[in-house]
């Protein structure tokens, strides 16, 4: 039995260590723990919820529309407002950029490295390289010739720049499969997705005021008013990146994964799965319930049957007992605590700033996953055509089973993605033959400035809470439960570990300093410990009951707790913090 630790864990967003027992070259156990306190809920109290939907965008730069939008929709609950149809539109499509943004980031820029070896391009033949690409389907728009010449000379000058610090070699130099025209392909595409991900943001911006952090998703509808101008604009940008996705990112998943067919044998985690659903359908509805369930990504909670059902809130609670928090309760939806208290890190007691969410008493898996497959079963055309497409390609026609699993949970994103490429283009349509047809609806008031609600919505990363109450129109009490949350969940009162790790346990290790397969599966999850836990901000004076009591070090992570940060962005944070 040996430890092999990864910290901090790259290529996501945050601060997270990864702790694995390994015994006869497999993961036995493993301990997820994330290394920053998030104090959020406390920042937005006495606050109106017009003010808390910007703020909690805060907790995040790559997700910070998913957080307005939860926490707009918490407010329209207790408010009891019903948002106009040209406001459900924009929102739609303003979500639909970030998430694109964001899959398009971590397919290419953060899990790719994992697959896709850069050095390795410089022995490609970029001939063969193009010839592969047509026999792919995939795209040629890059000159790979060109693109040789360039990785060779970062080679030559010894500085390997956005592709330095990877574990190409691990595994004495075997964890890396593709042949090098792929791998030149794949690059060529690593640096395309840069590009994409830039249009992608071109769209929160024209309709979010700026990006991150936009300006017009409030409670009550939208403060964005489409012109002519902006319409064509929109139409072009969504045309571009659905054009992309398809021709590129689909494609190169495919061509990759034959050559790492194996992970699709572990990473499975606990097998349940969670999504309160995304992109509000048209139409009205009778109750929350109905409304989730007719979002173009339906809400679904399925057991480790594969059984779905609908959400009841009063089946979610969080464990206090192994994270660093007051006391060992569970509480119930919506009456959470948050109650900062360090220790020390020890996997035998406490060991992580997460919190531990269950639904049903059981931990369960966020993120796009649980959204397609809550989708495939409440039987969305496009989506149940592509899974079953995707499972034949992988050679398994009919076997749902294997999306449960590392390069399952890596390659259905895809389809996710692709679907809402699609569907952005839907709602651009939709939006102008709405101006067209007179409707100039924006933005509905409240009749009542009191109420409690909840914002069951989605980030890219999984099922996304904001819960508030709200007296005369401030706010008395607000709980964020964030999709990372889910996934990093410590062990839980049972003593069953969260699903990040049981997905870990079982992980081959090949290379106990280099754990390459541990690594691809922490990314197939796409984590960001940046909202699964947060710093809040010395510079509003905003402090504490209680204060945790001078400087706490954690390893490298050095936390003021009598003034903690609030970053307006995660990456300003840990750089601050550092
Ligand atoms: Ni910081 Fe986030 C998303 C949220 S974390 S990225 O997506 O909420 O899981």
């Amino acid at each position: 039995m040996t430890r092999s630790v990864i910290d901090p864990i790259t290529r996501i967003e945050g601060h997270l260590r990864v702790e694995m027992e390994v015994t006869n070259g497999k993961v036995s156990d493993a301990w997820v723990s994330g290394g920053c306190f998030r104090g959020m809920e406390m920042v937005v109290e006495n606050r109106t919820p017009e003010d808390a939907a910007q703020i909690v965008q805060r907790i995040c730069g790559v997700c910070p529309v998913s957080h307005a939008h939860s926490s707009a929709i918490a407010a329209e609950k207790a408010y009891g407002i019903k948002i106009s149809n040209n406001a459900r539109i924009i929102r739609n499509l303003l979500e639909g950029a970030q998430f694109l943004h964001s899959h398009i980031l971590w397919f290419y820029n953060l899990a790719a490295l994992d697959y896709v070896n850069p050095l390795n391009a410089l022995k490609a033949d970029p001939a063969d390289a193009y010839d592969l690409a047509q026999a792919a389907g995939t795209s040629m728009n890059s000159d790979f010739v060109a693109l040789k010449e360039r990785l060779a000379n970062f080679a030559d000058n010894g500085q390997l720049s956005i592709f330095s610090g990877n574990w190409f070699d691990a595994e004495d130099g075997t964890a890396y499969q593709l042949p090098p025209e792929l791998d030149l392909i794949c690059t060529a595409h690593y640096l395309e997705a840069l590009t994409m991900q830039a249009k992608a943001s071109q769209i929160s911006a024209i309709i979010g005021g700026k990006m991150p952090h936009v300006m017009t998703l409030v409670p009550g509808g939208t403060a964005f008013v489409p012109t002519d101008q902006k319409l064509d604009e929109l139409k072009a940008l969504a045309d571009e990146i659905y054009d992309w996705v398809e021709s590129t990112m689909i494609p190169d998943t495919l061509a990759i994964a034959p050559y790492y067919i194996d992970a699709l044998n572990w990473g499975k985690g606990c097998g349940r799965y969670v999504a309160w659903g995304v992109f509000e359908g048209p139409g009205d509805y009778a109750s929350y319930t109905e409304q989730m369930a007719n979002r173009y990504l339906p809400m679904g909670v399925i057991d480790d049957k594969l059984n779905l059902s609908d959400v009841q809130e009063n089946l979610i609670t969080e464990y206090m007992g192994r994270s660093w928090y007051k006391g060992d309760a569970t509480y119930t939806s919506p009456y959470f605590v948050t109650e900062p208290e360090y220790t020390e890190y020890n996997v035998e007691d406490r060991y992580t700033w997460v919190k531990c969410p269950a639904y049903d008493g059981k931990p369960y898996e966020a993120g796009g996953l649980s959204r397609v497959l809550a989708a495939y079963k409440r039987n969305v055309p496009f989506v149940v055509e592509q899974v079953d497409g995707l499972l034949e390609a992988l050679g398994a026609p009919g076997q749902i089973g294997v999306a449960q699993s590392t390069l399952g949970r890596t390659a259905v994103r895809q389809i996710e993605t692709l679907y809402i490429a699609g569907l952005m283009k839907d709602w651009v349509a939709e939006l102008i033959e709405a101006l067209k047809s007179g409707d100039s609806e924006y933005f509905r008031e409240p009749s009542t400035i009191t109420g409690a609600g909840t914002g069951f919505w989605e980030a890219p990363r999984g099922a996304l809470y904001h819960s508030e109450s709200i007296k005369d129109g401030k706010i008395e009490g607000y709980q964020i439960i964030i999709p990372t949350t889910w996934n990093l969940a410590p062990i839980n009162e049972s003593g069953e570990h969260g699903p990040m790790e049981q997905a870990l346990i079982g992980n081959p290790v090949g290379d106990i300093e280099k754990p390459i397969n541990a690594l691809r599966t922490v990314h197939s999850f796409d984590p960001c410990t940046a909202c699964a836990v947060h710093i809040t901000e010395p510079a509003t004076g905003k402090s504490f009951d209680e204060p945790l009591g001078g400087e706490v070090t954690w390893r490298t992570w050095h936390i003021t707790a009598k003034r903690i940060r609030c970053p307006s962005s995660s990456r300003t944070g840990s750089t601050l913090l550092r």
